[in-house]
């Protein structure tokens, strides 16, 4: 199958980001053909600093490989640098509905987040999207919850497409974590985990232990003292048994026993070795990879090559489909 994905490179990740979809890429790219694209089309549509862009392009990538994206299964690469994904998007953007657009929950969001930087590229954000994931003729996209309202559009924009001008595209399916597509935030557990948001509500996959260890520790928890799995009554300690679990490999039910009679101390500080434990690897490769710009620009160098290859094709194609040539 192939499959496409993309992430922002806005700054550091989260264990919501892993947990929710790098997980999932790193298990997929060994049995598909998997394109994995730092999106900073996408990360200039909120406020950003054009001197930081090329720098956490690369911080980006150095964090991906960290994680386990191996450039000789994947295509990593990053987006400006393949135009064709602009050039989709443009023509993409002449049969998608401005209705559907005006109903993205992640446009109403960063509008209200940033009012005075609610921009048309903002409005068109799912439309590049789209393009994205088409321009590969992608037939799977791997993300957390809160991404699957875009991947439906893309979806309707395949449809119309094929029907308007002929079939070229496959139509994109979600795949979402069984477990772990929506981590919440530490300090608001009805709130999703967010790279923008105050970065004591997340876990950062680079952050010290110390850091780790204080941010658990204070972690908001609900009423009453049991180790309890049950999301509308206990939010916050459902959130941090999710995270034990996932990280474990030990289903809720058995931490519930194995945390019996215990408090949220006690839980709490096994959860930060786990955490603890299980990022040291990150840390280590990432200080690795920080010293190594050369390598990791040959990395993506390579990958959009490889990107453009597919990209070029399948704009012949939809030029030819369109009348545009
Ligand atoms: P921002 O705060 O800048 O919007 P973000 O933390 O939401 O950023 P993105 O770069 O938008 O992160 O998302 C990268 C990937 O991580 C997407 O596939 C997204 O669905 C997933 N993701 C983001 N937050 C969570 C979360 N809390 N739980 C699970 N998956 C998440
Ligand atoms: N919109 C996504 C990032 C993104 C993406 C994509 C994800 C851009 N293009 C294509 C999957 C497929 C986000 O905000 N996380």
């Amino acid at each position: 199958m192939r499959i496409f994905s993309g992430i922002r490179p806005t700054g550091g990740l989260h264990i919501g980001n892993y947990l929710g979809a790098i997980k999932q890429w790193i298990a997929l790219q060994e049995k598909n053909e998997c394109v994995f694209c730092i999106v900073d089309l996408h990360a200039i549509t909120t406020p950003y600093e054009p001197k930081e862009l090329q720098k956490n392009i690369l911080e980006a990538t150095a964090i991906y490989l960290a994680a386990g994206i191996d450039p000789e299964k994947s295509i990593i690469f990053v987006q400006s640098e393949v135009k064709e994904h602009a050039e989709l998007a443009w023509l993409l953007g002449t049969i998608t509905p401005m209705g559907e657009l005006s109903r993205m929950t992640q446009f109403k969001e960063k509008s209200k987040q940033h009012k005075d930087y609610i921009n048309a590229g903002l409005f068109n954000y799912p439309v590049l999207m789209a393009a994205d994931i088409l321009l590969y003729k992608s037939q799977a996209v791997p993300v957390g919850k809160d991404q699957e309202q875009h991947v439906e559009l893309a979806r309707t924009i395949a449809k119309k497409f094929n029907l308007n001008f002929g079939k070229i595209f496959p139509e994109p399916e979600t795949i979402l974590p069984k477990v772990g597509a929506k981590i919440m935030s530490l300090t608001d557990p009805k709130k999703k985990m967010s790279k923008s948001d105050d970065p004591k509500s997340c876990i950062s996959l680079f952050d010290s232990p110390e850091d780790i260890q204080k941010k658990i520790m204070s972690a908001e928890t609900d009423s009453g003292k049991e180790i309890i799995y049950n999301v509308t009554k206990k939010p916050g300690i459902s959130n941090l048994l999710t995270i034990y679990s996932l990280l474990t490999d030990k289903s809720t039910q058995e931490l519930e026993k194995q945390f019996k009679g215990k408090g949220y101390g006690d839980f709490k500080k096994a959860l930060a070795k786990v955490l603890i434990d299980y990022l040291e690897p990150f840390r280590r490769k990432q200080k690795e990879l920080q010293t190594r710009d050369v390598y990791v620009k040959d990395i993506l160098n390579k990958g959009a090559s490889r990107a453009r290859i597919i990209a070029q094709s399948t704009m012949q194609e939809v030029r030819e489909k369109m009348g545009l040539i």
